[in-house]
């Protein structure tokens, strides 16, 4: 049976790549009628300093972004990470099914060590690790995310078939296929097209937030970096022109469409009619989920129970297979 997981991490502002990338993708997947389970990461999140007076909000945040993208908390299964235990105590145990050269080529430690990997926490390393261990313990079949996480999927796939052999375990974790689909997989920032849309970047020009009001965002795409060109013709070569091709990509994302259908719809106009067109359909796009979002964060014993009982649903999958994982390992029981 199919069965769907991903999760985002509870360190604050979501942005627009997060929205197109996964938020999006999700919603599109529970509406096919697949079974989802979505969580928070905040074990994740704790990887790099986070302010405890902060993080249970932030964890909320996540939650109402959840909800008010469309994903319907009956259907999909909602919660915090840290409140299954099983998700750290299986990790545990993978970290000592993965190898330490696997974990030494994932680019994405490269990229937020950056200088000072001594002074990384241990966690930001083994963080792939703790992802395979979120998806292996609910045996998913697919994880929608954008193509920064494609590596920690490959990784996920090595360990998973590793536990089955070192334990004579043959298909025991099946080996999830990640979903990496649509036209922004990978949005990029708005002041560099080599650049991807990311929170850490210093710039807030460089993204839309998820809590933008409309005038901020109509701002950022007007000032967004362009070229010298106009808009260009289906079939065009835009391996030079990255920024170009990465609205052409948003507007496709957002309005449900391939980047063949804009460039069609658009071709040798001038950018002044094209930007606009592109701030009209974000705003039309985020409103709606931003309005919901502040609803929902303002009564937060809506978005506990959510919480609650999606812990409590999701811990009643996970317990039983890192129960018998333990077994599998030969622990005393
Ligand atoms: N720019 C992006 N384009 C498409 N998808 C993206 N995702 C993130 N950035 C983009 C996808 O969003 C999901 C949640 O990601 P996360 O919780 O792991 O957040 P992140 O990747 O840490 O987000 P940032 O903004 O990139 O944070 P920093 O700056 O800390 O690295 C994932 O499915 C991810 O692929």
């Amino acid at each position: 049976p199919r069965r769907i997981l991903s999760g985002i991490q509870a360190s604050g502002a979501l942005h627009l790549g997060n929205y197109l990338g996964a938020l999006k993708r999700f919603t599109a997947l529970q509406d096919s009628g697949a079974p989802c389970f979505l969580f928070v990461a905040d074990l994740h999140a704790i990887t790099v300093w986070q302010d405890p007076a902060l993080l249970a909000a932030q964890t909320r945040e996540i939650a109402a972004a959840y909800i008010a993208s469309g994903l319907d908390p009956a259907t999909s299964t909602i919660f915090p990470q840290s409140a299954v235990r099983a998700h750290s105590e299986l990790a545990w145990i993978l970290n000592c099914v993965a190898r330490l050269g696997w974990l030494d080529r994932m680019t994405q430690f490269k990229e937020k060590s950056g200088k000072h990997k001594e002074r990384s926490s241990v966690g930001l390393y083994t963080y792939p690790v703790l992802q395979a261990a979120d998806i292996l313990l609910y045996k998913a079949t697919e994880v929608p995310v954008g193509e920064d996480q494609k590596q920690h999927l490959e990784l996920t796939r090595d360990i998973a078939a590793k536990f089955n052999t070192d334990f004579n375990a043959p298909g025991f974790f099946p080996l999830p296929e990640p979903l990496i689909q649509g036209p922004a997989t990978r949005v990029m920032s708005l002041r560099d097209g080599a650049a991807k849309m990311s929170k850490s970047d210093p710039s807030d020009q460089s993204r839309i937030n998820l809590t933008d009001d409309a005038d901020t965002i109509a701002a950022k795409i007007r000032k967004s970096k362009t070229d010298m060109g106009v808009m260009p013709a289906p079939g065009d070569v835009l391996d030079d022109r990255p920024e170009v091709r990465n609205l052409i990509a948003i507007y496709a994302a957002l309005s449900d469409t391939t980047r063949e259908a804009v460039t069609a719809q658009f071709a040798g106009q001038g950018f002044g009619a094209f930007k606009p067109a592109l701030a009209d359909l974000a705003v039309a796009a985020l409103a709606p989920v931003t309005a919901e979002m502040r609803r929902l964060m303002d009564d937060p014993a809506e978005i506990d129970r959510v919480l609650k009982d999606g812990a409590e649903r999701a811990a009643a999958i996970a317990d039983p297979v890192v129960d018998e994982v333990k077994k599998i390992v030969g622990f005393w029981r």
